[in-house]
């Protein structure tokens, strides 16, 4: 396997679905890299691999205890790959599920700068390979739950975002963070369309950024992220519906008010800031009751109940204490 810094890397033979035993061969190999090379990045990932195999023992745990975010592995079936890297919402790329595996080819992901900025002591620009570096890359297993109703579970490759705001040491002004993504007309065919105003932004406040769960995403089934899935980097926070995770970020923004979130400025009667996945509070389109696991018994499967927090409410509930999350939806 060869990485090559214009198209990450390259397996020689370009496979569709992800064979279990392949890809649970690529998380010991990723787990004996991570225990094996200090500060092991997805750029090191290639040249490392021979030595760490050498130096760690099979199956050895991740460092710094960073595995053990309780939690963090779900139990539940991985969903293809071959499902979750074609069946995408990245509307700069077209709004059918089909589009942003088809069309997101155009985007450049080299050379990517995110530039952290507003309410930090040390605002900084970091490169792409700088955040590579940043912390030690962690394989978690979240599910992700769209707010239309279906949802899938994905092996992602990144760490948490609190060691990034930790570096740039937020001001007592900051309580929220706002995530600016990518909105390049030239490479991006629906941008300029009037679905959304562009850039999308999302946000959160500033405790549920540093919340251990919400990561910053770099790969996802040991490889690097497919550009329909938010290359270079996206955001996942598994209790939140999956539009609380921007893709393909440009931008982190502290600041003291709420963020002006894209989905709340299309359709305010429709969405709220906090977005926490919750099965008694309805979008007025799509039930949240329950909803469909793709791959399930085929696509559009069964319907299986929705769970609280997405079923991260032990980790993330004591966050809402005693907030009213139907008034605060
Ligand atoms: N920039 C950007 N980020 C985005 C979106 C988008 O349209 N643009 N769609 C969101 C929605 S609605 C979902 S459900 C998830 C889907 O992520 P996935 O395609 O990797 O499953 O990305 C989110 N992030
Ligand atoms: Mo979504």
């Amino acid at each position: 396997m060869h990485f090559r810094p214009d198209r990450g890397f390259d397996h020689g033979i370009p496979s569709e679905i992800t064979p279990r035993a392949v890809y649970e061969g690529r998380r010991a190999w990723l787990q004996r890299l991570s225990a094996g090379a200090l500060g092991a990045g997805l750029a090191g990932w290639a040249g490392r691999e021979a030595l760490a195999q050498a130096a760690a023992p099979k199956g050895a745990p991740l460092p710094g205890g960073k595995s053990a975010v309780v939690g963090a592995n779900v139990m539940d079936a991985i969903t293809p790959k071959a499902l979750s890297t074609t069946y995408n919402n990245f509307y700069e790329f077209g709004t059918d599920k089909a589009d942003p595996a088809r069309n997101a080819h155009t985007l450049k992901t080299r050379p990517w700068t995110v530039v952290v900025e507003g309410a930090v002591a040390k605002p900084r620009t970091y490169g792409i390979d700088d955040l590579l570096k940043l912390a030690p890359m962690e394989e978690r297993i979240y599910r992700l739950r769209c707010v239309e109703g279906w949802s899938m579970v994905v092996p992602w490759v990144g760490w948490s975002l609190a060691e990034l705001i930790k570096q740039v040491e937020p001001t007592g002004n900051a309580k929220f963070v706002e995530f600016h993504t990518l909105a390049d007309p030239k490479t991006m065919p629906f941008v300029g369309s009037r679905v959304l105003e562009w850039p999308y932004v999302e946000g959160l406040r500033l405790d549920e950024a540093m919340h251990p769960l919400t990561m910053l995403v770099f790969g996802l089934y040991g490889e690097v992220l497919p550009n329909q899935n938010g290359a270079p980097l996206r955001l996942a926070v598994p209790w939140k519906y999956g539009f609380k995770s921007g893709k393909s970020i440009v931008k982190i923004r502290f600041t003291e008010q709420q963020p002006k979130t894209a989905w709340l400025k299309a359709a305010p009667q429709e969405y709220g800031f906090y977005s926490n996945v919750n099965p008694k509070v309805d979008h007025p389109r799509w039930s949240q009751a329950t909803e469909r696991r793709l791959g399930e018994d085929g696509i559009f499967a069964k319907k299986r109940p929705t769970l609280m927090f997405n079923g991260y409410e032990s980790q993330v509930g004591q966050l809402y204490a005693g907030l009213d999350l139907v008034k605060n939806y």
